[in-house]
């Protein structure tokens, strides 16, 4: 069990136990219900609808001295098999328990993780019950020595724990400042040594050179550029690296006097974030169609593009920056890897190599699925992607030597797939990997590791999830974009935090798949692109020629290929949304509430862009997702009150089209089953427009209810219209109740999601976590080695199940 487990004289066994003795009858009334419900399992909306139900206000007041009401809104999952119930306890973000009761006897025992998920899988397959030979994973042991924080707020920002860690551990004695001086010295581009030479041999070599330095560079003007003094610096054992003019120069040399003689975690990492380490960088993202026009909106193919299309230029823009800082004649390379589709469809996804709009040296490489019959030539759902990526990964690895000339120095996988190439690439060529997920399947769709069979066929979720945990375990960092991602809040589970304890019964059963109070973990939120999203106020920016284009597409009378439906009223306020036509994206929810309440009609008009009306799809979700959306304007007779667009891919116009909907006094809406993160947010509530969205994932984080834009919880859809009725009837009566909201949202937007703080937290990560490889390579040989025992015994076979796609057959699963 894990050291994180309440100690035990607070355990919560111990508590029920109490609650056996000083409330019995109240205790088993309850876990009666419970197991009234018969074998399955309840979840927390269920288990607290059970506790209103069985006691009244005053019983309830009563109680509360005992364990019922602590344990009741800390579960997250009861299970029920008769005569017993068992339950997943979690106090905080993080922190487990396990406790069964058994109500014929009366009788509370704490369970260890196998044993609760052991008995869960009894749901699913009896058989397993007295098996002792199911696989149990269990990666803590090889981090056990590795010291973690302990308070649920620390997560997340491992970055500042490192440096703690490696300040202390660095700094012990005079023989642990090696590996930095060996680290400093090793360092090179592309055999060019940076930093220092061989002339400096010891720390005391180093200290002594860096005194001398700094004595010239007091000597000399601050501006003068370092190719005056390189010379002379040469003779002292330091190479190029320190900076531009003298000035920069002496600040740095300063920085690691400092670092030497008083080490501080704060200037351990400024000294890191100053040493030139980041001149190519790989990034990648194999599925969908990757393309920079023609392609958003399409299955599998939305804000993992943006995002990292986004993140390169800002990526650029700060690589330059700290290399021209450093006094360096480099040009950097971001190479974004995804698929090469010969098969484009009107988009560049058939180009080999593609320049990145607004950069200078940053380029789309694509490289080809094949098998030993050939190269695939049309889109693959991210679903079926899996027997290809142990060659696509070799492919890869050829190309990039080409391209590049060099190892990257560092690489980043996006979503399941590209983190498990980054994972074959980063350990094949010895660079940091970074991970970013995006999307955990694993919670998008509710149950799909105890069921997993079910799901199997379509979605391969067995493949994926082994996938995602070799990635998570085999990142040198990860990357997240907001804090419930890792580890959810006080009420919901996170994402990362839903794979540190799951079964996938008859597979193999994972005791500790991730903790997520790990240091590797890292919040950096992305923002949106303020050259398209800005504020509808900015008047002197505002692209007023899209206008007629955009009136076009919201009230052309006729439908056609681009949008069925006209709106009566065009004077109304417009609530709009934008996004793929997933299942789990909701927009057929947000029709039916809108459908359903006739005051949230009269007030405002509903405008949807998702799907294309233009040819059939080829995705199973999307297919009955629009066939649901007709049926539904049908039902409540939406004519007049809806129009309903098809997916928009000129993102500028897109920009304006929130701006012109803000114009209307209107509102976006999100009403995702489950929202990762959820870029639509970002944007809507950078162009001023304010925002309503799902409660569940990232926008519960990035909106503060009531202030910045309010949450909705798509299970309630009636409540959510009830919200946005609510918000309308204001602004009626007072209409600065929009402004506010409007504004609310600005500020937060500014505060906290923009690509510059991006792209800073980002070369410093890989400053300090570039470091850390260097200096643990050893200590965490064993961490490695289980990942790639389980890749090689369990994953391959795995990837080897899931069928390969026949050219020409391509009616698919799924949507992201
Ligand atoms: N998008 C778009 N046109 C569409 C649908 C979506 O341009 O028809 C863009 C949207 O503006 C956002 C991205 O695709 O930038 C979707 O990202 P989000 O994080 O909201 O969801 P995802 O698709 O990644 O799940
Ligand atoms: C994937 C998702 O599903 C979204 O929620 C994110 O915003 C997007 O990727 C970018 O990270």
């Amino acid at each position: 069990m894990s050291q994180r487990t309440l100690t035990r004289a607070h355990s919560f066994r111990e508590r029920i136990g109490d609650s056996l003795s000083s409330h019995p009858n109240e205790l088993v009334a309850l876990f009666s219900r419970f197991i009234q419900q018969g074998k399955g399992m309840l979840q927390p909306h269920q288990l607290l609808a059970e506790y209103a139900a069985v006691f009244s206000e005053a019983d309830k007041e009563k109680l509360k001295d005992g364990a019922f009401e602590d344990v009741i809104k800390a579960a997250q999952e009861a299970i029920v098999i008769p005569p017993r119930v068992a339950l997943a306890i979690r106090p905080r973000p993080g922190v487990w328990e396990y406790v069964r009761v058994n109500i014929s006897e009366l009788a509370v025992e704490e369970l260890t993780v196998p044993e609760y998920l052991q008995f869960k899988e009894e749901l699913v397959d009896e058989s397993t019950q007295n098996n002792n030979f199911i696989l149990e994973l269990d990666f803590e042991p090889f981090n056990a020595s590795f010291p973690r924080p302990l308070l649920s707020k620390s997560i997340g920002n491992g970055v500042q724990f490192l440096n703690r860690h490696l300040s202390s551990k660095l700094f012990h004695d005079k023989e642990s400042m090696y590996p930095l001086l060996n680290f400093l010295r090793k360092h090179n581009y592309k055999g060019m040594s940076m930093m220092l030479n061989d002339r400096i041999q010891s720390l005391s070599a180093l200290q002594a050179a860096l005194r001398k330095a700094e004595q010239h560079l007091l000597s000399i003007a601050s501006d003068t550029p370092y190719s005056e003094f390189n010379h002379r610096f040469q003779e002292l054992g330091l190479e190029k690296g320190w900076g531009d003019t003298a000035q920069r120069v002496y600040e740095n040399i300063h920085l690691l006097l400092d670092l030497l003689e008083a080490p501080d975690p704060c200037t351990l990492e400024n000294f890191l974030g100053i040493i030139p380490m980041m001149f190519n960088v790989v990034i990648l993202s194999p599925h969908g169609y990757f393309a920079q026009a023609n392609v958003l909106g399409y299955p599998d193919t939305g804000g993992q593009v943006v995002y990292i299309l986004d993140q390169v230029r800002a990526l650029e823009n700060e690589m330059l920056l700290r290399i021209k800082r450093q006094g360096l004649d480099i040009t950097p390379r971001i190479l974004i890897v995804s698929r090469l589709l010969p098969d484009a469809v009107g988009t560049t996804c058939g180009q080999r190599l593609e320049k990145v709009l607004g950069t200078e040296h940053t380029h789309i490489l694509r490289v080809p699925f094949r098998t030993e019959n050939g190269i695939i030539r049309k889109w693959i759902s991210r679903f079926e992607v899996r027997p290809y990526l142990e060659t696509y990964t070799e492919d890869v690895a050829n190309e990039l030597a080409g391209e590049l000339q060099a190892t990257p120095d560092l690489i980043i996988g996006n979503y399941s797939d590209g983190n498990l190439v980054s994972t074959l690439l980063a350990h094949k060529l010895g660079v940091t990997q970074c991970t970013i997920a995006h999307a955990l399947e694993k919670t998008k769709y509710p149950n799909s590791d105890i069921y997993w069979k079910k799901f199997e066929n379509q979605y391969h979720f067995s493949c994926q999830f082994t996938a995602d945990l070799v990635a998570m375990n085999h990142a040198d960092f990860i990357i997240t974009s907001t804090f419930q991602e890792i580890a959810g809040s006080k009420d919901t589970v996170g994402q990362y935090e839903s794979h540190t304890a799951f079964t996938l019964p008859g597979l193999y059963r994972v005791v500790h798949g991730i903790d997520v109070f790990d240091p590797k973990f890292n919040i950096v939120s992305p923002g949106a692109d303020l050259s398209i999203y800005f504020p509808y106020t900015e008047k002197h920016k505002r692209l007023t020629s899209l206008h007629p284009e955009i009136e076009e597409l919201l009230f052309n009378p006729e439908d056609n290929t681009e949008h069925k439906g006209v709106l009566n009223d065009t004077k109304k306020p417009i609530i709009f949304s934008m996004a793929r036509l997933d299942r789990v994206k909701n927009l057929t929810g947000l029709v039916e509430f809108y459908g359903r309440n006739e005051r949230l009609k009269e007030l405002v008009n509903l405008v949807v862009v998702c799907g294309d009306h233009g040819k059939e799809s080829k995705d199973l979700e999307e297919q009955a997702e629009f066939k649901k959306m007709y049926s539904f304007i049908e039902k409540y007779n939406l004519h007049g009150h809806i129009r309903w667009i098809s997916a928009q891919m000129n993102r500028v116009r897109n920009g304006e089209l929130y701006r012109y909907i803000a114009d209307t006094k209107g509102a976006f809406v999100q009403p995702a089953f489950y929202e990762a993160f959820g870029l639509t947010v970002v944007e809507s509530m950078t162009c001023g427009l304010p925002t309503f969205a799902t409660v569940h994932g990232g926008p519960g984080e990035i909106i503060v209810d009531g202030v910045s834009g309010f949450h909705i919880d798509p299970y309630q859809g009636d409540k959510a219209a009830e919200i946005i009725v609510n918000f309308f009837e204001k602004c009626k009566e007072d209409p600065t109740c929009w402004d506010k909201i409007s504004q609310g949202g600005l500020k937060r937007i500014e505060e906290k999601y923009t690509w510059k703080l991006y792209s800073e937290r980002l070369m410093t990560l890989s400053g300090v976590y570039g470091f850390w490889k260097y200096v643990s390579n050893l200590d965490r040989r064993e961490t490695r080695r289980y990942p790639e025992m389980f890749y090689a015994l369990k994953y391959r076979n795995l990837a080897e199940s899931v069928p390969l796609a026949v050219d020409g057959e391509a009616a698919v699963n799924g949507a992201k």
